[in-house]
């Protein structure tokens, strides 16, 4: 049997998609044949697609919700020369939209949630050895009826799956790298889950039970990518390294004994870290760690269930300084209850704690999220052109959604001032830093660039693009 395994067109993105990496080690591990195509670094992706597909018995696509009309092109491709081939989808989107998925009619099955055991049991079916009504975690359509099988319970334990199939893909070809740093990287997932609620959060496929992977399980992949690819600097990408303190502190103290030199980020909650686990960090290789502070207003920070504080987060950037690990702080603009003066506060915030870089994202609230279900409560009407639900990392796009009190110019506008104000900061000395917002605004209508940027994606992003409602 031969699967091929594809990663639809993201136009930012420089990471392997770990998804498929770990679906086809599995794969591998079951004598199954696999293939993949990531479609973000193939320049004729179509044209390896064309030549691959012939052989192949089935297809298998990841896809989070921007991606989803990529992937929804990708599959109709296929269907065009090849109308029987099966198609698999799975991933973030799928496992919220199954029926949305399966009624584009390019689709065969949807795999809801953690997919390695359920894709085991799909090559079992496709060698007519189960079928489909067994098969849990799936959704399909047999007698023009959708079928939801009952979920798939989690893999009680993740050490057991093997290691992510880097060779399926071509390395060399991803530009990940640390922030601020030159040298190629590579994303590691060390644990599954994350126990907050977060209302913008989609948590759809690893849920709120932390599981972690050990560490020698981890270092094991270090080891294996240093000696496949000479790669010495890591991204981790879980949603929560550090929630068990003793975890984190056996993984440093393995990296210092086993004198693993190597230079890593990872993604943390500013209420889970303190200066003794972070001076650990630090030695083992630690270089910068990121957090999604997303508003500096108390009121909001409330409301989107993020449980922290302003207070945590203003320690945490200042334990981080004193102990010399660079902090990067993601904000988002444009919650539904976010007015003209929370977003400034926000901003005020984000230069207050003086974090070594920082991206302001607009909000956008993704299905599977209670801020979605927010949204339609609230009858805000979103776009449907799922390629545009980025944050507004697409800078020459507009916000999916506005409201009276905060249209999408509003939001475009404090976006940019927001970057105006912390290049400004970083511009002038520390002194200058508490330098009042009227009188960034002001400079920011005199330096009229900001302006035009603005103008300039409320042209571009009327543009409509491939859109699957
Ligand atoms: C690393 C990461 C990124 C990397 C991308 C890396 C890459 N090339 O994949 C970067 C930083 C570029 C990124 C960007 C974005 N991301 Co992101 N990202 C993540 C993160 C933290 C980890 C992804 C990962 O590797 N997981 C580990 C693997 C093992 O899990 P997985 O991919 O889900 O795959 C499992 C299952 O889904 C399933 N599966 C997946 N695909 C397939 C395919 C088949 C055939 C089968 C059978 C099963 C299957 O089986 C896999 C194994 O169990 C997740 C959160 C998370 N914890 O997963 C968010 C997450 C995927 N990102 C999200 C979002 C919103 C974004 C952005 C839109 C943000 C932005 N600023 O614009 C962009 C969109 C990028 C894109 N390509 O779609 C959301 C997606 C929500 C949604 N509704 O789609 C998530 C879930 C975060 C969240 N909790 O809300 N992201
Ligand atoms: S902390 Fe991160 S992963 Fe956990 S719920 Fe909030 S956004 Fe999601």
């Amino acid at each position: 049997m031969k699967v091929l395994l594809i990663a639809p067109e993201y136009e930012y993105s420089q990471r392997i998609p770990l998804g498929i990496a770990y679906i086809g080690a599995v794969l591998k591990k079951i004598g199954v044949d696999v293939e993949a195509i990531d479609f973000c670094v193939e320049d004729n992706a179509y044209d390896i697609l064309d030549k691959k597909l012939e052989s192949v018995d089935f297809v298998g696509i990841t896809s989070t919700t921007p991606t989803f009309p990529n992937a929804c092109k990708i599959a109709a491709a296929i269907k065009k020369n090849f109308p029987k081939k099966p198609i698999v989808i799975g991933g973030a989107h799928p496992s919220v939209m199954p029926e949305q998925c399966l009624k584009t009619g390019f689709f065969d099955i949807i795999v809801r949630g953690e997919g390695e055991e359920t894709m085991k049991d799909l090559v079992l079916h496709f060698n007519s050895k189960i079928e489909l009504k067994n098969i849990s975690g799936i959704s399909y359509i047999e007698h023009d009826r959708i079928k939801h099988n009952k979920d798939r319970t989690l893999i009680a334990d993740i050490n057991e799956i093997p290691l992510p199939s880097r060779k399926l893909f071509p390395v060399e070809k991803y530009n990940d790298t640390l922030p601020d740093h030159e040298e190629k990287a590579t994303t590691l997932i060390t644990s599954r889950g994350c126990p907050w609620s977060c209302v913008y959060c989609n948590k759809s496929i690893f849920g709120k039970k932390y599981r972690f992977r050990e560490p020698d399980n981890i270092i094991e992949e270090i080891k294996n990518i240093i000696q496949d690819y000479n790669v010495k600097h890591f991204n981790i990408m879980d949603d929560l390294f550090t929630l068990n303190n003793n975890r984190v502190i056996d993984f440093c103290n393995m990296l210092i004994s086993e004198n693993i030199v190597i230079k890593w980020r990872c993604v943390s909650r500013t209420n889970t870290i303190d200066e003794e686990i972070l001076r650990i960090m630090k030695k083992a290789g630690c270089v910068a760690i990121s957090f999604g502070v997303e508003s500096g207003d108390k009121g909001i920070l409330k409301k989107i269930k993020k449980g922290a504080t302003t207070n945590q987060v203003r320690n945490a950037f200042a334990k981080c300084r004193k102990v010399g690990i660079s902090t990067y702080a993601y904000f988002m603009i444009g919650f539904p209850w976010d007015t003209k003066k929370t977003i400034e506060t926000t901003i005020n915030f984000a230069r207050r704690i003086s974090p070594t870089g920082v991206t302001f994202y607009v909000v956008t609230p993704l299905p599977g999220t209670e801020l979605w279900t927010i949204a339609e409560e609230r009858g805000l009407v979103l776009d449907d052109d799922f390629s545009k639900y980025y944050y507004g990392s697409k800078l020459d796009e507009l916000p999916i959604f506005e409201r009276p009190e905060l249209s999408k110019t509003d939001i475009i506008y404090y976006r940019e001032l927001a970057g105006f104000s912390i290049s400004l900061q970083k511009r002038l000395s520390l002194r200058f830093k508490t330098l009042p917002l009227f009188i960034i605004k002001i400079l920011f209508k005199i330096s009229k660039i900001g302006y035009m940027r603005v103008i300039k994606q409320l042209i571009k992003g009327k543009k409509v693009k491939f859109s699957i409602s």
